[in-house]
């Protein structure tokens, strides 16, 4: 290289160096992802990140999860009869907290899980039965079960921790009331607990059963990723845009039934919007009677409801939080609706059982 050229070279690059320091001074600081920060995490560990980024205080295996199973996935228990008749449902749910999951594209979190997956399993029980749930903790700390409804204290997963490693407890009661419920660890720091992942849907169906519909289930839930008691994305069903990117296939005139609860923490309030139609809204499901028939609900933590509507009309409609930063954060989502009348039009709609 000549003399001539490699000056040139060097005095670019000295051009580019100072632009680039003159950018960073001028534009008021740097782009978050180059920033650290120091978190107090929940559990009051001192963490130095970037934000939106693996958590650095575990590895583990990473964590799948699929939205569109979770959506219809209802689990009854093993089902048996005591000898007085009634039906006995059991279940084995286990706690862990050491899992990694890519819950956008780049961002890990850690999960807390019940079974694996954050919502946990779906229960479903019939008013009237008894239901038994085999708890253990393979988690590194104490976690407990809390289901909200009706049963003894000492069921209620509040002060029987239940130990780290293998800690075991047995929760049973009658199923009741009807309608859905959450429910989710309930150790203290509470809060940690819950935004991490320990929670789940427990729907109690009245004994005359309701009427034939495409059931499905949508936990609102946000993600702090950076520890900072604030959430850095929203979303029905955990992972933020899902349905957006995978639309939710329903048919004009079948009845929809949405079981939603909303599990956002810090947040004062959430909501659901329904495009180019309106719901009837049942709170907590425990009445037959429909409350409000709207097309927006407004939900604080825990509380949850039934939502029942048909569409009359083919296409794509959006579902989202109307709280708009919850919506552009990933709480967004599309029913793509097939036309049932049409012959032509292909049934593509498989629901549960
Ligand atoms: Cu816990």
């Amino acid at each position: 290289m000549k003399k001539s050229s490699l000056r040139i070279m060097i005095s670019s690059l000295i051009v580019i160096i100072a632009a680039s320091s003159l950018y960073f001074t001028l534009s008021g600081g740097i782009s978050a992802l180059q920033e650290e920060k120091t978190f107090v995490t929940h559990g009051g560990g001192i963490v130095k990140t970037t934000g939106e980024i693996l958590d650095p205080l575990y590895t583990s295996a990473t964590m799948e999860f699929d939205p569109m199973k979770y959506l219809r996935d209802f689990n009854y228990g093993r089902v048996s009869q005591l000898s007085d008749g009634t039906t006995l449902r059991e279940f084995t749910i286990i706690a862990e907290d050491n899992k990694i999951m890519e819950v956008s594209p780049g961002v890990f979190y850690n999960v807390w899980t019940f079974n694996g997956t954050v919502p946990g399993p779906t229960i479903r029980a019939t008013e009237g039965d008894i239901v038994r749930i085999k708890f253990i903790n393979n988690g590194s700390k104490e976690h407990t079960m809390h289901f909200h409804g009706i049963h003894e204290a000492q069921f209620d997963g509040v002060f029987e921790s239940v130990g780290a490693g293998g800690g075991q407890f047995t929760y049973e009661w009658k199923a009741e009331p009807v309608g859905v419920h959450p429910y989710h660890c309930h150790t203290m720091p509470l809060e940690e607990h819950i935004v991490h992942g320990l929670y789940g849907v427990y729907i109690v169906d009245p004994k005359e059963g309701r009427p034939q519909a495409d059931e499905m289930v949508m936990v609102l839930n946000g993600l702090d990723t950076d520890f900072d008691t604030e959430n850095n994305f929203y979303a029905a069903n955990t992972i933020p845009f899902y349905y957006q990117h995978h639309p939710i296939q329903i048919n004009t005139d079948e009845l929809i039934r949405v079981y939603v609860v909303n599990m956002v923490e810090f947040d004062p309030i959430n909501n659901f919007h329904l495009h180019g139609n309106l719901y009837h809204y049942y709170p907590t499901g425990t009445d037959t009677v429909p409350s409000f028939y709207t097309d927006m609900i407004t939900l604080s933590q825990t509380e949850r409801g039934i939502m029942e509507f048909k569409y009359d009309y083919p296409g794509k409609y959006l579902f989202h939080a109307h709280k708009v930063e919850f919506s552009e954060k990933g709480w967004v989502g599309i029913f793509l609706v097939k036309d049932n009348n049409n012959q032509n039009s292909p049934k593509e709609v498989q629901y549960g059982t």
